[in-house]
């Protein structure tokens, strides 16, 4: 493991005393551990998490991001009644003050635990993955008036497509961990689209894509369901937001949970790109947002979609030519299983552009 974590949970403000402290969670970044402690007459549960510092780089002002957009979010969801401790994150301060702790090589955090909650790590019904979509509009809503400028860029140029497209020929050019030859087809894929690279990307730098404060990381398993009524409660994992776009927001809900099959499926056949899926979160999404977005964002849902699959299949893909030093991976040729289900995807979202644009139309009225 690397770090002493009873000593890191022991340095923040929590109450009674520790029983359990297990992994907890799907997560590719972060180490999430689920606290369990008691004082002998209760019991609390706390999220606990190792915050990946190889991956944010200044965590410090990661932390001042997370406190400003929570507290933030606390006073909007108090301002229409609703419960604070339950729809957002709730940041636990270390005893020092801090909002996480520093063990002079590992930084770890703490947060409420959302309790009676589960994520999904594939779309259950139309309705689950609707409900993830209205949750990640009325997020987008919520924040649309936070100032940009008081946020840091947690991982700079995080969505530009041009950057990753370059970083993957880099890696296939070093060929670190000798498996460019094993790969010659999903490179192949990625590199005979190099033209789609800077389709959002352009548009965004020209100002025809509006800049907003956005999530960046909006898959299905960062979204906190009731247990029992199997409502959406909590958008979570606010390590990305910064300044983005609607396009990419919605495309990455849409790369991952219109997806019949998980994301790191292994039988490619059962990768379907499911329009029902598309339609149900496109009506969910713009029932918070039609309002909002300009006709240029609107016109740009559908491709935003297409650009997050081939994005993230790049990425993953990289990690796989670069010997898996990124996402987090539980067996061998992990990221190449999901390099290739998004490229599958992307293959079948190509062929319905239109019928998807046509969809996004529909419900932008
Ligand atoms: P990562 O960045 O590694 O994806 P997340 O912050 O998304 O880490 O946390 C991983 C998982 O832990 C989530 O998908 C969710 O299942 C669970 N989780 C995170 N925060 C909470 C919370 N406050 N309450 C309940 N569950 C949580
Ligand atoms: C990572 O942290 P998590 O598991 O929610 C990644 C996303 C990818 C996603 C692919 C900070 O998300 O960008 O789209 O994996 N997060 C970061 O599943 O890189
Ligand atoms: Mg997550």
């Amino acid at each position: 493991m690397g770090y002493d974590l009873k000593k890191a949970y022991m340095q923040f403000e929590h109450k009674g005393e520790p029983i359990s402290c297990e992994r907890y969670g799907e997560g590719h970044i972060n180490d999430t551990y689920l606290l369990i402690t008691d004082d002998g007459r209760k019991r609390y549960k706390y999220m606990f998490q190792r915050i990946n510092n190889a991956i944010f780089q200044n965590v410090p002002r990661l932390m001042q991001n997370i406190v400003l957009v929570t507290d933030f979010a606390r006073r909007k969801i108090a301002e229409r009644n609703g419960n604070p401790d339950r729809e957002t994150m709730t940041v636990i301060p270390a005893i020092d003050g801090k909002p996480y702790y520093f063990d002079g090589e590992n930084y770890f955090r703490m947060y409420k635990f959302i309790d009676n909650s589960i994520t999904y790590q594939i779309s259950e019904s139309r309705e689950t993955f609707c409900q993830s979509a209205v949750a990640f509009g009325r997020f987008a809503s919520m924040i649309s008036d936070f100032d940009a400028n008081q946020l840091y860029e947690s991982i700079p140029r995080f969505h530009d497509t041009v950057k990753r497209f370059g970083d993957l020929k880099d890696a296939i050019e070093k060929d670190v961990a000798g498996r460019k030859s094993e790969v010659s087809e999903e490179i192949e894929f990625a590199l005979a689209r190099e033209k789609m690279t800077g389709l959002i990307v352009d548009k965004l730098a020209s100002g025809e894509i509006p800049s907003r404060v956005t999530h960046n990381d909006t898959k299905l398993n960062n979204v906190l369901f009731d247990a029992e009524t199997k409502k959406a409660i909590a958008v979570i994992d606010l390590d990305t937001i910064m300044a983005g776009s609607v396009c990419y927001d919605f495309g990455d809900s849409i790369r991952f949970g219109c997806n019949t099959a998980a994301e790191d499926e292994t039988d490619l056949s059962a990768v379907k790109f499911d329009m029902g899926l598309f339609e149900a979160y496109t009506e969910g999404y713009l029932s918070e947002l039609k309002d909002v977005l300009t006709e240029s964002e609107i016109e740009n849902l559908a491709l935003g979609a297409l650009m997050m699959t081939y994005e993230c299949g790049i990425r993953f893909l990289e990690d796989y030519l670069r010997g898996d030093v990124y996402f987090r991976t539980s067996r061998k040729k992990h990221n190449l299983d999901r390099a290739r289900v998004q490229f599958r995807l992307l293959s079948q979202m190509e062929e319905k552009l239109s019928e998807m644009k046509a969809v996004v139309l529909k419900y932008s009225k």
